[in-house]
């Protein structure tokens, strides 16, 4: 067994169990649940998701946040996060998980999966009209880690590939496109939308009735289609609703949800047109996690930087 280091670590999640994340982490340092007391000196770093408000705000020797999600806005959801680094998850395990995500989805609208799994439903032997990946545009918004590593796999798959970003990004055959300038043209040249953006002021609600109109649907696919795999409070669920009944989109894939659990009354569960998965595109797995974690802590603790920290001016 290797000696604990000094300090301990705070874990706190919400909405699932801790106990793979505590019986992993506990394997190098000692972790509570539970800090002693608002002031608690022994804490020195913070593995979250969802921490319970004003939990960090005290802890006098706190010395970085480890978001146990590559996404932090369930941290920012806290009033007081006190102003020590937050680290991100960047990782192969949760960026291939993403990868196999988006090409399924954007494969399964592409290969009329809706339609042969209605057509199965009632015997129906019909053949449709087939076209090539290379007629189909899909547009990423967000090229960040997640955005680009699925950019290349579809690429690779024969699609063309469009992408959206804050500030300019190149990539070798994926059409660029940034800001708000950019949006409006990004749009007008995608058929499939993919949503990988993090939740952030300027993102909240982007993907609107409005936006959804600026898609191209006189295409291959017979319509445009949404896919949203970044976060729920990115969508309008009722703009999607109104899309889908009036044809502005085709169909949807729908990995988030303005709330989750998405409500047992919501017509998102039972529409034809809507594929829904339980936020699950990219599942945190301490077992791939854990170890780069306290690699990190160890590395910081020899005066090395962190790395994947988010920027607080951005969000993300
Ligand atoms: P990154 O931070 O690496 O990338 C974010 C991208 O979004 C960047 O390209 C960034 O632009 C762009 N962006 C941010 N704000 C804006 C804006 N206002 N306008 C235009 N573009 C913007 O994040 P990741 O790729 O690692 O993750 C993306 C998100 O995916 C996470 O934040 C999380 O919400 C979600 N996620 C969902 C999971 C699931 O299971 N459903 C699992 C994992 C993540 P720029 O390049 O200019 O910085
Ligand atoms: C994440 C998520 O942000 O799983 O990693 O949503």
């Amino acid at each position: 067994m290797p000696e604990k280091e000094q300090g301990r670590i705070l874990l706190s999640v919400t909405g699932f169990s801790p106990r793979l994340w505590l019986e992993l982490l506990s394997k190098s340092r000692e972790v509570v649940l539970e800090p002693d007391g608002p002031n608690d000196p022994s804490i020195t770093y913070a593995v979250v998701w969802k921490q319970r408000p004003n939990l960090l705000a005290g802890l006098p020797n706190l010395r970085a946040i480890f978001s146990i999600g590559a996404g932090v806005d369930h941290i920012f959801n806290d009033p007081g996060v006190p102003d020590v680094p937050i680290v991100r998850v960047v990782a192969d395990n949760l960026t291939q998980y993403m990868t196999e995500y988006v090409l399924w989805r954007v494969l399964d609208h592409h290969r009329q999966g809706m339609l042969f799994r209605a057509q199965q439903k009632r015997k129906i032997w019909r053949e449709p009209a087939q076209r090539p990946a290379s007629d189909i545009s899909v547009g990423i918004m967000g090229l960040g880690q997640l955005g680009r590593a699925a950019a290349h796999t579809l690429l690779s798959a024969g699609f063309r590939v469009n992408g959206w970003s804050r500030r300019e990004q190149t990539m070798t055959d994926v059409a660029t496109f940034c800001g708000d300038d950019g949006l409006i043209p990004f749009l007008n040249a995608t058929d499939i939308l993919v949503v990988l953006l993090p939740l952030t002021p300027q993102t909240t609600g982007i993907i609107n009735y409005e936006l959804l109109r600026e898609l191209r649907k006189r295409n291959g696919l017979g319509g445009a289609v949404l896919i949203n795999a970044g976060r729920g409070r990115l969508q309008k669920d009722a703009d999607i609703l109104r899309a889908l009944e009036d044809g502005t989109l085709k169909e949807a894939s729908l990995d988030v949800f303005e709330v989750e659990p998405l409500p047992r009354t919501s017509p998102l569960w039972n529409h034809p047109a809507v594929f829904v998965t339980p936020h699950a595109a990219a599942t945190s797995d301490p077992v791939h996690l854990v170890e780069p974690m306290l690699e990190q802590m160890a590395a910081f603790e020899r005066g090395e930087p962190l790395q994947y920290v988010v920027d607080r001016g951005a969000g993300y």
